[in-house]
């Protein structure tokens, strides 16, 4: 099986992330002390067919706020870790997936510019404990540091996680189209430069 496999650490005084990226792997293992975000994120990486390992810890008696973003910073940097280490994508991914009465529609051109739109409004602001808003911190966090223009957009729903959920199993989805190896060398640009 062929590999493109991702080693990253980062530590801050407020978290503590250790991740490996593999976009041709199957291997997933999430913990991040966070358990609605673990099932998020574990179903991103199931559903985008790619293996995810993280190991995070951080000042969660806090806010998770640093753990969820700071998580997005190191995923978005192992992403285009990927591209550098491994070689030029297809850069463009589009998903449309339900769940349940929920659909959510993910579309990315990972083509050097980061940019976020997240249209998705949670009618609980709460999914067990988690405070919905901070899956934004996640998302901006992403298309940040992975230089990746990123819209995600549930159109509707009536129950938050169901919602949610959606959201990750087509960010999972595209970020897998995305990355997949182009058959064209170098910058993928009719500019020549990105
Ligand atoms: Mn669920």
């Amino acid at each position: 099986m062929s590999t493109r496999e991702i080693k990253k650490e980062r530590v801050t005084k407020e978290t503590s992330i250790s991740m490996v990226l593999d976009m041709d792997g199957d291997k997933i293992s999430i913990d991040t002390g966070i358990p609605f975000f673990d099932h998020m994120l574990h179903a991103m990486a199931f559903h985008g067919n790619f293996g995810l390992t993280i190991q995070a810890s951080g000042d969660t008696d806090v806010d998770p706020h640093h753990l969820v973003e700071d998580t997005g910073i190191v995923l978005g940097e192992a992403l285009k870790d990927t591209v550098a280490t491994y070689g030029s994508i297809i850069r463009f991914g589009h998903t449309v997936i339900p769940m349940d009465e929920s659909l959510s529609e993910v579309t990315i051109d990972a083509g050097g510019r980061g940019y976020a739109v997240i249209k998705a409004v949670f009618p609980q602001e709460y999914s067990g404990n988690f405070h919905m808003p901070l899956l934004r911190e996640f998302f901006i966090a992403l298309a940040s540091s992975g230089s990746i223009t990123l819209h995600l957009e549930c159109r509707y729903g009536e129950n938050s996680h169901h919602m949610a959920e959606s959201l990750f199993k087509a960010l999972g989805k595209t970020l897998s189209a995305a990355f997949c190896l182009s058959k064209r060398e170098g910058v993928l640009s009719t500019k020549g430069k990105i």
